[in-house]
């Protein structure tokens, strides 16, 4: 069912055009297609298409930095209507949330800020390149439940473990519990650093939130 769209959402992003992306999430939101859905089936295999392409050195860094920019202005649109399903609930902890130092991207990790705001938890979203430290300190300020990192290079995913030990020179382990994930990273890599929890996507980063604080 609508796989004409959610093929034209995908192309949106490899041709790197916002206006077009917005306007096909207008018409998957019109035609009651789950934003989630859109984001996942639609957008993001637009977005791995270029990354594959990019990695394979036929697509440039302009190219990525369009269908960033393209995949942005869809979840603008997608992203308050995850949110509603969120709205006055029972809060069932609070998670501090960022992209490690030397890391900008910012698309999963906001997805998983929505997804865990839609799902009832109370989200401090630090955004992109933050400092190890910056972690600990904000999550001892706000008595956080959870800190999540996230991390897409396989350069900066090494940056994870530093938030780790972090967290345990501050005190702050083990009641502070640890996710972490990105596209590079594994659970495997999650259990090597001592992090908690590890979610392969925005989904299964809320069910790790939601058995960390017994949920
Ligand atoms: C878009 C993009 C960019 C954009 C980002 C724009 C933005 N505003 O975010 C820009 C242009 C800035 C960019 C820059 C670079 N990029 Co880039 N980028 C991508 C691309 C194509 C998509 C990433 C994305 O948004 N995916 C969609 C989201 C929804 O998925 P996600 O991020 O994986 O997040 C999901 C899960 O991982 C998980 N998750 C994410 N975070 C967390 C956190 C927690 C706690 C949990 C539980 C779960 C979780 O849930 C999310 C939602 O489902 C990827 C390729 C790819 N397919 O991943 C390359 C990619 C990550 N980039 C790459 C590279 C090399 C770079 C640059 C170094 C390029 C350069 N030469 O400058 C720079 C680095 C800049 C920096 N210092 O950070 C490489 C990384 C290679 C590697 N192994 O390290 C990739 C894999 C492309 C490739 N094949 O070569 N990039």
């Amino acid at each position: 069912m609508h796989d004409d769209l959610l093929s034209a959402m995908r192309q949106s992003i490899i041709d790197g055009d916002p206006d077009r992306a917005v306007e096909l999430a207008r018409r998957g939101l019109t035609l009651g297609i789950a934003p989630l859905d859109a984001i996942n089936r639609g957008y993001v295999p637009g977005l791995d298409y270029v990354g594959d392409h990019f990695g394979k050195g036929e697509m440039f860094l302009p190219d990525l930095v369009m269908a960033g920019e393209a995949m942005k202005a869809a979840t603008g649109v997608l992203e308050p209507e995850l949110q509603k399903a969120g709205a006055r609930r029972e809060i069932l902890g609070t998670v501090v949330l960022g992209t490690v130092k030397g890391d900008i991207h910012e698309i999963g990790k906001t997805l998983v800020s929505t997804m865990l705001s839609a799902s009832g938890f109370a989200v401090d979203d630090l955004g992109v390149d933050v400092p190890f430290e910056t972690f600990a300190t904000r999550a001892r300020e706000i008595g956080a439940d959870i800190v999540g990192v996230s991390a897409l290079l396989t350069t900066t995913m090494t940056g994870q473990r530093n938030v780790v030990e972090s967290l345990e020179r501050h005190g702050l382990r083990p009641r502070v519990k640890i996710i972490v994930g990105g596209a590079p990273v594994t659970r495997a890599w999650a259990e090597e650093i001592g992090a908690d929890g590890y979610g392969e996507d925005a989904v299964a980063a809320v069910a790790a939130a939601k058995a960390l604080v017994g949920k």
